[in-house]
């Protein structure tokens, strides 16, 4: 046990008149009082992709293993930082910067939820298309070669204008500004789970009609279709609050998502405290791109439970967490 702040833990007169040995012991045994996690339930979050939800079992799965006792709840991704703010649920391990920066820095500025560390992953969330679209529509990743023939992206349901084909509506939520902000000839369309977008994706593939939907990076898909991001004005910080930023000088949400995106873990600031073990645990654990694809790859093309999908993760990468919990 490393001893980093003994004058911090002990009354001053104690520190005046007791030995180092004799204040070793006691840190000793006072830090490993500190040490023991609350029997209640850690809540973890469930949300509506894969990677979380295999990803929320797997550090659920480690917890247990070191004796606590954890509880899923399925919670839409955007409300669920209002939620680990009050402590209704005591982390979030996917923090996705474009599509939950903002609700993160608005439960930060109201206070309650801690930062817990980024992971080693980069990420990107934005238009997407598959790679043989870029034959049927010329001068693809680039935007305004998207507008130019947005025609061929029409659906009945969309008229003459092109069809985005975007995510569950608690994800990313200002798809309908960007498109009116640059002034592009497309029309949103919500799918209403990850495998409709999926779904459509394979149909249009198979059929070799033009589609342009929302993906992102680490996800499964990278393994099985070939594809781009599309590329839009260049992000900068500020670019949804700030009319002067992106090219459009009187819009909001007239540049890209951030391209190079954080993952981060958030936590109720209570955790700390309440189960102390498991908040250093929480603080170290970082999952790569390869592997938080793995784990949407064990359900998304696998088919496995997102429980037993865990499971096949953490057997097969004991190398990566043994010393987390350790
Ligand atoms: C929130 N998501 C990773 C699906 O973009």
């Amino acid at each position: 046990m490393t001893l980093k702040h003994p004058q911090t833990t002990l009354g001053a007169g104690l520190v005046a008149t007791a030995n180092s040995a004799f204040i070793g012991a006691l840190l000793a045994f006072s830090g490993s009082a500190l040490a023991e996690d609350s029997s209640d339930p850690i809540i973890i979050p469930i949300h509506n992709w894969n990677s979380q939800i295999v990803m929320s079992n797997v550090v659920g799965q480690m917890f247990e293993e070191m004796g606590n006792n954890v509880e899923y709840v399925s919670t839409d991704s955007q409300a669920v930082y209002e939620s680990v703010r009050l402590g209704d649920v005591t982390l979030e391990l996917e923090v996705w910067e474009g599509a939950f920066g903002a609700a993160f820095n608005e439960a930060m500025e109201k206070g309650g939820i801690v930062d817990a560390g980024d992971h080693d992953a980069v990420t990107r969330e934005d238009w997407w298309y598959p790679d043989y679209v870029a034959e049927l529509c010329p001068g693809l990743p680039d935007w305004e070669a998207l507008n130019a023939c947005s025609a061929k992206f029409a659906t009945p349901e969309t008229g003459d204008s092109g069809r985005f084909l975007g995510g569950p509506v608690d994800w990313l939520k200002h798809d309908q500004e960007r498109v009116d902000a640059l002034g592009m000839d497309f029309t949103v369309v919500n799918a209403g789970s990850a495998s409709a977008l999926w779904a459509e994706l394979a149909a249009a593939k198979k059929r070799g009609e033009p589609i342009v939907l929302f993906n992102w990076t680490p996800n499964f898909i990278e393994a099985v279709h070939p594809g781009a991001f599309i590329e839009f004005p260049e992000y900068e910080p500020g670019c949804a609050e700030d009319p002067a930023l992106g090219p459009n000088p009187d819009a909001t949400y007239d540049c890209a998502n951030p391209p190079n995106g954080y993952l981060k873990k958030a936590a109720w600031e209570g955790m700390a405290e309440k189960w102390p073990s498991a908040y250093a645990v929480l603080e170290k654990i970082s999952f790569t791109n390869p592997q938080i694809a793995e784990m949407a790859k064990l359900v998304d093309v696998d088919e496995l439970e997102p429980e037993e999908a865990a499971a096949e993760w953490l057997a097969a990468n004991e190398d990566v967490w043994k010393d987390w919990i350790n």
